[in-house]
């Protein structure tokens, strides 16, 4: 149903919790009635975003089309969430800038553990060199300087971070 939309932006390292929080997040909008779309950085690469590379541009055009479709979204009324990396804070800043209703959350999560973690056994691969431009490994990642909120994935449980987010959108209007 409708109500205020807005673009929720997560950023992060690869394996630092931006899907499943999202989606528990989604789940929780959805109770409450709200709309909402979740564009998944690995989801959109296999479609709006099939062919893209991970260099600077290629990453810079990805985020800028996932930003596209979430100032499409949220200025209708929907709740839009996206979880890609985007590692680059100036293209963020951009972002923030073009989309009227904007807050930006950072999964911070450290280095170690999701290397630890290591769910889909990525970074095991890029340590030994197999995948080029691994974010946090053999690429950069930018954090941000001033998100919105940030969550701490290796301490808290994923249902107080999703709830943390849910409490930040009635802070500011948004539910
Ligand atoms: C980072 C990579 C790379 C490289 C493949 N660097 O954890 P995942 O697997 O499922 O999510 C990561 C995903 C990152 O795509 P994004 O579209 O979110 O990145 S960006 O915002 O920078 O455009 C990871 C996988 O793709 N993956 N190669 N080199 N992550």
């Amino acid at each position: 149903s409708m109500g205020k939309g807005v673009t929720i932006w997560f950023t992060g390292l690869s394996g630092a919790g931006k899907s499943t929080i999202s989606a528990i997040v989604a789940q929780k909008l959805q109770a409450l009635g709200r709309n909402v779309e979740v564009l998944d950085g690995d989801e959109v690469r296999l479609n709006l975003s099939a062919g893209l590379s991970f260099s600077k541009a290629d990453r810079d055009t990805n985020v800028r089309r996932i930003g596209y479709v979430c100032r499409l979204l949220s200025r209708n009324g929907v709740i839009a969430i996206s979880a890609a990396i985007s590692p680059y804070r100036s293209t963020r800043e951009e972002l923030r800038t073009n989309i009227s209703d904007f807050l930006e959350i950072f999964i911070d999560c450290p280095l170690g553990v999701c290397i630890d973690r290591d769910v889909k056994g990525l970074y095991a691969r890029a340590l030994k060199g197999e995948i080029p431009a691994f974010t946090g490994v053999s690429d950069p990642y930018e954090p941000p300087l001033n998100p919105d909120l940030t969550i701490h994935t290796d301490s808290e449980t994923k249902e107080a971070s999703a709830e943390r987010v849910v409490q930040l959108l009635y802070e500011r209007g948004y539910l």
